[in-house]
């Protein structure tokens, strides 16, 4: 019986090594495809406001770093495991105590971590400056809502859940925030300004936003504070510095200055007592 003609030799090899070699180039694509990272901003966004946008940079400058030494790192991996394959039974060359190879690989790694501490540090010097300022919010939150309070003006807002209460400030104006809760921890976190901080009972957190740009932005509780976190939603509405007035002013009728210290004090004593309020005094102005 005649045998069937052997195909070439090396053939069948090269074709197996060469689907070895588009599997493996798939695998790290398909991680990197599926990630959704986008660049240059590597799934983040510059925000609207002047601390967002230094977030934003430093956040840039981490992933490009990243993706630099990641990028180093596989290569030098994927050239020591393809050159020094195991060639035969004999033990390789040994290369330790190369003093010049440690001390880089030593040195190099610290020299990043300083450099990542001194950026994150000038960001975050930014990020709690508190430069002075006539535009104040008292910020308070509470199980589950809002409620802003505006210092030696008559304007106070607040709401409920869904009633998503708006605290309206003037753009590129710096507005000082004094942000504290009456009961549980809360966070203020406003994507558009790429910022979030604790509202803690008994501790007045400070912080200074500058909005670049007037439009209305969505914010949220980001602590799981009880049965309605999900739905603790507010919204800051930047306006021109006009406007802002204006909208102060509305609250300088006597009938809402009244009804706002009656919502004030209701809330107060609702709070106080632990029960969930169903009062609101979202007065929004125009
Ligand atoms: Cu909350």
């Amino acid at each position: 019986m005649p045998t069937p003609a052997l195909p070439p030799q090396g053939a069948p090899d090269r074709s197996r090594r060469w689907r070895r070699v588009r599997r493996a180039a798939a695998l790290p694509l398909a991680a990197l495809v599926l990630s959704g990272c986008t660049v240059p901003g590597f799934g983040a966004s510059p925000g609207v406001t002047d601390s967002s946008k230094s977030v934003f940079h430093l956040w840039q400058w981490f992933s490009i770093g990243a993706v630099i030494i990641g990028g180093l790192t596989v290569l030098l991996m994927l050239w020591a495991v393809l050159k020094y394959r195991r060639k035969g039974e004999s033990i390789p060359e040994q290369h330790q105590y190369h003093l010049p190879l440690e001390v880089i690989y030593t040195v190099v790694p610290i020299l990043i971590v300083f450099g990542l501490f001194a950026a994150t540090l000038v960001v975050e010097n930014k990020e709690t400056s508190n430069p002075k300022t006539n535009v104040i919010v008292n910020v308070n939150a509470f199980q589950w809502g809002w409620q802003f309070l505006y210092p030696g003006t008559n304007a106070l807002v607040y709401g409920q859940t869904t009633q998503s209460p708006i605290m309206e400030i003037p753009v590129n104006t710096n507005v000082h925030i004094n942000l504290t809760s009456t009961d549980v921890i809360h966070g203020f976190y406003v994507h558009a300004f790429n910022f979030s901080r604790y509202a803690l009972p008994g501790v007045e957190n400070q912080f200074t936003i500058r909005a670049q740009s007037t439009n209305t932005f969505f914010g949220q509780c980001t602590q799981l504070c009880g049965l309605y976190h999900s739905l603790m939603f507010f919204r800051v509405k930047v306006v021109t510095s006009s406007e802002y007035a204006q909208w102060l002013a509305t609250f300088n009728n006597p009938s809402d200055i009244a009804a706002a210290d009656a919502a004030l004090k209701t809330t107060a004593a609702e709070l106080a007592s632990g029960v969930a309020s169903k009062n609101s005094y979202t007065k929004f102005g125009r």
